[in-house]
């Protein structure tokens, strides 16, 4: 279990001052204008070195993000933004940061910036995302009123201005160019990629897309050192994390842990066990609802970590929202209503996703109901692999997944459900 003295977020649940005072005192903004005259190589190096993966879902390796930032001006100027539009469903660790340790976002997408050679950055907040708004909203006035954001920010000779933009409540515009699209003012619909945003983002010019996490984790890895941050977790799965669990354990919380913890641990030392005991254990979604379900006897002794999660159990750590399921959860009727969620987040712009999502939701619909043929499991399957990978976005990837989840892990209960349905109806039919 993570030590208290290695946490980052040392107010996640909102216990101390949340003020710039407060910060200060535990050690937030210390030093931070050497850490930015230690230059732009040396950042990005530390952060390569220390391992960190994008903390939004994806999991893509930070440093090497930042490095595909042009190293020099061709004029255009370059760009921060931080996604914050967190809305996968499960999904509620950076609305902590930005309700009780704004300062840590703030402090992180200066040096971020700095290293991308960045004066202007855009936080895009979820549109229900309103008392957060306003928590970071204040802290971003009182970083401007003690000199630590505009000009010469925190004395360390850079320009840097911070902007907060409220999204509208679309899930969509958490897919980095939907979002790089709202914040022009346009729709948010999924680009095309290549280019990614390095080479052509916010109004055509070299941005760098951020979860809040990944962010706000940068001025304490830079302060301690890359190799504390990487001692902790496995090899290609470094650091801490901030994991969000909810469902069906006797106390759901949002924890910072090291990464790669056991999974009973994490759910043991912070939950307080599974309501019921770990025999009612049904299944989890160990990494938000865009990432296949888990059966329960596959989870004791998994490792939360990106690689455990996908290679040895065919899931995914994504934004580490673990959804913990009893027995008495209807696993098809909680699919379908992840299918309904997709289908109504679609934007519509690409055909497999647009017609795929409702066509599955659909079938999904049946199944509940056991108003199916046992051939339509196949169907399914066979759909679900007609729309992954043959979209713009990863939307209708996230949308296929957790039905192929369903379907491997779950059949059984697919096929008792349309057996039972059948069973009943030819009893009903013969008392006619
Ligand atoms: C330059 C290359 N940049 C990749 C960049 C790319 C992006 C990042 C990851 O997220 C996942 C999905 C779900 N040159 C690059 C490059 N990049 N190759 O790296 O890119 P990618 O395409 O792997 O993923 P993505 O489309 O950014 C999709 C998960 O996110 N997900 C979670 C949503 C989470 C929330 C939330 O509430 N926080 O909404 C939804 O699908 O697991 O795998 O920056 O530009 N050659
Ligand atoms: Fe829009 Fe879906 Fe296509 Fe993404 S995959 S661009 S959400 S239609």
């Amino acid at each position: 279990m993570l030590k208290d003295e290695d946490r980052i977020f040392t107010n996640l649940y909102g216990m101390h001052d949340r003020t710039l005072k407060g910060a200060q005192a535990r050690g937030h903004w210390d030093g931070t204008a050497g850490l930015i005259h230690k230059g732009r190589d040396w950042v990005i190096d530390e952060m390569k070195a220390s391992g960190l993966r994008g903390r939004g879902g994806a999991g893509f390796p930070t440093g090497l993000k930042w490095s595909f930032m042009p190293k020099e001006s061709d004029g255009r100027p370059a760009y921060l933004v931080v996604n914050a539009d967190e809305s996968e469903p499960g999904t509620c660790k950076d609305r902590e940061i930005m309700r009780h340790d704004p300062h840590t976002l703030i402090e992180g997408c200066l040096i971020a910036s700095f290293a991308m050679n960045a004066h202007a950055c855009y936080i895009y907040i979820r549109g229900e995302y309103i008392r957060e708004k306003e928590a970071l909203q204040a802290a971003i006035d009182e970083a401007y009123e003690a000199g630590l954001l505009g000009r010469n920010a925190a004395g360390s000779g850079w320009d840097f201005d911070l902007y907060l933009t409220h999204g509208a409540g679309a899930y969509i515009c958490g897919e980095e160019t939907a979002l790089l699209e709202s914040l022009e003012g346009k729709k948010g619909m999924p680009r095309m990629k290549p280019p990614f945003p390095a080479g052509a983002g916010l109004y055509g010019c070299p941005t760098t897309v951020n979860n809040v996490e990944s962010i706000a984790v940068v001025p304490t890895i830079l302060r301690r050192g890359a190799s504390w941050f990487s001692s902790f977790g496995r090899p290609n799965n470094a650091g801490t994390k901030i994991f969000a669990i909810s469902g069906h354990v006797n106390q759901p919380c949002v924890v910072e842990e090291s990464m790669s913890i056991p999974f009973e641990e994490l759910i043991e030392k912070h939950c307080g066990g599974i309501r019921g005991g770990w025999d009612n254990l049904k299944a989890v979604i160990p990494g938000g609802s865009s990432v296949p379900c888990v059966r329960a006897e596959n989870m004791r002794g998994a490792l939360m970590d990106y690689d455990y999660l996908q290679k040895d159990l065919r899931s995914g750590l994504g934004t580490a929202a673990v959804i913990v399921m009893d027995q008495s959860v209807d696993m098809i009727k909680a699919i379908w209503r992840l299918a309904a969620f997709y289908k109504h987040e679609s934007c519509g712009q690409c055909t497999p996703c647009r017609e795929g999502t409702g066509w599955m939701m659909r079938v999904l619909e049946r199944l509940v109901r056991g108003e199916a043929e046992l051939e339509e499991i196949d169907m399914l399957f066979d759909v679900t692999k007609q729309v992954e990978g043959h979209t713009i976005c990863a939307l209708g990837d996230a949308a296929a997944w957790p039905i192929q989840g369903l379907i491997r892990n779950f059949r059984d209960e697919i096929e008792d459900r349309i057996k039972a349905q059948k069973t009943g109806r030819s009893g009903a039919m013969a008392a006619e």
